[in-house]
């Protein structure tokens, strides 16, 4: 009698255990699907609303941005001009790994929260993005199509939450 007690006990804590493991899954699908869309887009045609990959050899500037471990970016304001290819080139200044990751407000948000799913694990440098190590300084060049207001931030555990974002001004 006791062990059959346990054994529906147990076996009604594993149904609520894989009711809620059900509901985890399908939020866990959902994200793992929106990763793997922005995943293949950015791997795809890696073409963003506002840009594209652009040509190093083609640069109309470049960008010189400093990465510290005080969760800052220098400078943490950038402007450029609707139709430029520009050139970020990203130095590491500090001694743990940084980001730089070029997007819209909501394409930060939405990065970041990949990373938390991910649990940290180390990005892959996409289109719009590359992870730096301490002194390392890395080019990332992007034709920049549209006016408006972008970020560059770092989504290392923790960094983006601390402000390291900055502001990339888009003139018309
Ligand atoms: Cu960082």
């Amino acid at each position: 009698m006791r062990t059959r007690a346990r054994f529906i006990f147990v076996f009604g804590v594993l149904a609520l255990v894989a009711a809620a493991c059900g509901d985890d899954d399908a939020a866990n699908t959902t994200s793992l699907m929106d990763m793997t869309s922005s995943t293949m887009s950015d791997m795809g045609e890696a073409s963003f609303a506002w840009g594209m990959p652009g040509d190093p050899a083609n640069a109309d500037q470049v960008v010189e941005i400093m990465t510290s471990d005080a969760f800052r970016f220098d400078p943490d304001s950038v402007e450029v001009s609707a139709g430029e290819t520009v050139t970020f080139r990203v130095t590491n200044g500090g001694a743990i790994r940084h980001e730089f990751v070029v997007g819209t407000q909501t394409e930060q948000d939405d990065h970041e929260a990949e990373m938390i799913d991910m649990g940290g694990m180390v990005m892959a440098d996409e289109a719009n993005a590359m992870a730096i190590e301490p002194g390392e300084t890395k080019d990332l060049t992007l034709t920049i199509t549209a006016a408006g207001i972008l970020q560059f931030a770092c989504h290392e555990t923790g960094h983006y939450a601390a402000g390291m974002i900055g502001n990339l001004t888009v003139q018309p």
